[in-house]
């Protein structure tokens, strides 16, 4: 008999799919549908039209050529860097976008938002050198908004948010000529050198890539990070649940899905005002029940606590529930194939940007004057397909319940209270040997193996080695579903030193942090790692490693490379994108690393991915002159401050659902 392919690692995922045979999914796509041997190395140049040219053959890498004579190493260089300016531009227009909503707010056009977080603007304004005492909360706003509305058109100088990096960072980019001037102009710049004709030096490419991923990392995604805590609140932790389990049979359910949370933050609003849930009670519902999906989802589960339907591959399955009354998307990572899977059931897709339209779909394009109103449209949408439901019951109820919220403003707080809080006992614990490093576990879920799978693997073998794991966009979907964001998956799968800091602290060993624009919470907390002592005084040289095992979208190439940029070894799983050429492949690795102590490394082996990630944490600990970590045999007896302790402090921050 024919061994049953397994789909993905979610239990309920796999349910609904082998239910419905005939259902087409990401999955049954993904297997039909080869990758292009050529293109998919890294080897192929359609950037002409003498092309698109092959650059395969015996030491292609010396020999061959494209039309236009460019070697196989250059070919591959632009692919690369064409990936980072595409995810730069995708990041960066998600933070502009964030930066006009708190501009139309501080000028009184957006009225249903507010400036919900205003220590958060403060200090947003001090970096950026904005007098803020005494002034009245809208008019910093203002002048936040307007500041860093500047770094997407600025032509010379330096982006707003490079000044945040540790010294010794920074003066390596500018050593090396990487520092970001203005979002646009480096995207323009990537698209301009990897046009036919234009630059034919691998390195002089690659160098532009990374200056154009710095201005995703310190530039488009740290703004959406820092305007979203301004406008919905710095995230704290709280409970959630996660998986296809969370929908409810007898409630109008809706779904947000996508990146940018302004729309989601007014359905959220909405979903409890007291007319609608009568008006779904008239429709024979008893509530409405709100969940998310992908960047959205983490975006508002870690401010609302609301659920996660999961990541990427599982937005057709979730349809197949039968369940969803409205589907709305606004950006990013929407398959199109949503709208076909729909057609089979009562669901209706909602698309809210004008950058993305779906044929099929109902278009209600998202305007920040009105977005409340929009909310309750959706809202009513959804309460009127609730009859039109046939699927009754469900049989996914599997789900798993999970902490989510840690914002970098928070792990710093939960080391020490509102008074005392720093990154002492972290270094400590690393110093120690408690903690062997840190992993930095993002990304995608892949269909193309199964997915989630690679992700739980990592998640449960990094922890055993006493590595705490922070976690952004689908990945922590992928533990959230897993069970793994608890306190007690400390307690039963974390090695001995890192059960002790989980437990001293109340923390699960795998701290959520959001979505992937919040990969610069890592960026943040790296600087406040080197700034507090003890360990490297740059971000390069920590004993850090960033990991994107299932990686899909270019957005994820873009993040890659600023950290990369930035010091931190990034491990992405699959085969290499740039494969076929050696020289790449050893700029990636071996000049960057000796540049600026990171590296972008490809690895498809899972164990593999593990290995080179220990092996990278333990030279840096070498490199530090910290203890060799032995699991269960630490330096120092450094107290760490445990509850009691904390409670003792007069902490007069709320402390949610831990
Ligand atoms: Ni990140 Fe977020 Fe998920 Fe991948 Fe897409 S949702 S921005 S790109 S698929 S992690």
């Amino acid at each position: 008999m024919e061994k049953k392919k397994i789909r993905t690692a979610q239990s309920g995922t796999e349910k609904i799919i082998d239910s419905m045979p005939d259902m087409e999914t990401c999955f049954d796509r993904a297997d039909k549908m080869k990758p292009c041997p050529i293109g998919h190395e890294g080897a192929c140049c359609k950037n002409c039209h003498m092309g698109p040219c092959r650059l395969v053959g015996k030491d292609a890498e010396n020999t061959m050529k494209g039309v236009c004579g460019a070697k196989l190493p250059v070919v591959t260089a632009r692919y690369f860097a064409r990936m980072v300016a595409a995810g730069t531009a995708c990041h960066g227009d998600h933070g502009r976008d964030m930066a006009f909503t708190l501009l139309a707010v501080a000028e009184g056009h957006a009225k249903d938002f507010q400036v919900k977080d205003v220590k958060k603007l403060y200090r947003t304004a001090d970096i950026l050198g904005i007098e803020f005492e005494g002034r009245p909360v809208l008019d910093v706003a203002k002048d936040v908004a307007t500041k860093i509305l500047e770094d997407f058109g600025r032509q010379r100088g330096e982006m707003n948010f490079i000044k945040r990096a540790p010294k010794k960072t920074q003066d390596r980019w500018k050593k090396y000529g990487i520092v970001p001037r203005g979002m646009d102009r480096e995207i323009a710049e990537v698209m301009d050198r990897t046009t036919m004709g234009m630059d034919a030096d691998p390195e002089s490419i690659l160098d532009a890539a990374l200056r154009c991923s710095l201005a995703n990392g310190w530039g488009g995604s740290m703004i959406s990070t820092d305007v979203t805590d301004i406008l919905f609140g710095t995230p704290m932790p709280v409970r959630a649940e996660a998986s296809l389990g969370i929908f409810r049979e007898d409630e109008v359910n809706i779904i947000v899905h996508g990146h940018e949370p302004s729309l989601a933050e007014m359905i959220v609003e909405a979903v409890s005002e007291p007319e609608l849930i009568e008006y779904a009670k008239s429709k024979g519902a008893k509530g409405i029940n709100l969940g998310g999906m992908c960047c959205t989802a983490n975006e508002v589960l870690m401010r609302h606590g609301i659920a996660t339907a999961g990541g990427f591959t599982n937005q057709e399955p979730a349809i197949m529930t039968g369940l969803i009354d409205a589907f709305t998307v606004d950006v990013q990572c929407i398959i199109p194939a949503i709208v076909d899977v729909a057609k089979k059931f009562h669901t209706k897709i909602i698309t809210s940007s004008d950058k993305v339209k779906i044929p099929g779909a109902v278009h209600i394009p998202f305007d920040e004057h009105i977005a409340k109103d929009q909310a309750r449209q959706i809202v009513r949408l959804a309460i009127d397909n609730y009859p039109n439901r046939t699927k009754k019951g469900s049989f996914i109820t599997e789900k798993s319940t999970m902490v989510g919220g840690f914002s970098h403003e928070y792990i710093e707080y939960m080391q020490g209270g509102k008074y005392r809080g720093s990154f002492r006992p972290l270094n400590d614990a690393i110093i120690a040997g408690r903690v062997r490093g840190v992993v930095g576990l993002a990304g995608c879920d892949n269909p193309r193996w199964p997915s989630t799978g690679i992700h739980r693997y990592l998640a449960t073998e990094l922890i055993k080695n006493d590595v705490l794991i922070v976690s952004t966009g689908c990945s922590s979907a992928a533990c959230g579903g897993a069970g793994y964001l608890t306190p007690e998956m400390a307690l039963e799968n974390a090695g001995p030193g890192l059960r002790e800091v989980c437990e001293a602290i109340g923390i699960p060993p795998i701290l959520h942090l959001g979505a992937c624009v919040d990969n610069t919470r890592i960026l943040t907390i790296a600087t406040a790692m080197a700034a507090e002592g003890g360990l490297s005084d740059e971000i390069g040289g920590m004993p850090a490693v960033g990991i994107a095992p299932e990686w899909i979208t270019e957005k994820a190439v873009s993040i890659g490379a600023y950290f990369a940029a930035s010091g931190v070894p990034v491990i992405f799983g699959g085969e290499s994108p740039v494969k076929a050429s050696k020289e790449v492949t050893r700029i990636l690795t071996e000049v960057w690393f000796e540049r600026y102590r990171g590296a972008f490394v490809f690895e498809p082996d899972p164990e593999k991915m593990l290995a080179t990630a220990l092996d990278y944490i333990d030279k840096a600990r070498a490199a530090l002159k910290l203890k060799k970590y032995e699991p269960g045999k630490f330096t120092t007896e450094k107290v760490l401050m445990d509850m009691t302790a904390r409670r003792e402090m007069k902490a007069a921050k709320p402390h949610v659902g831990l």
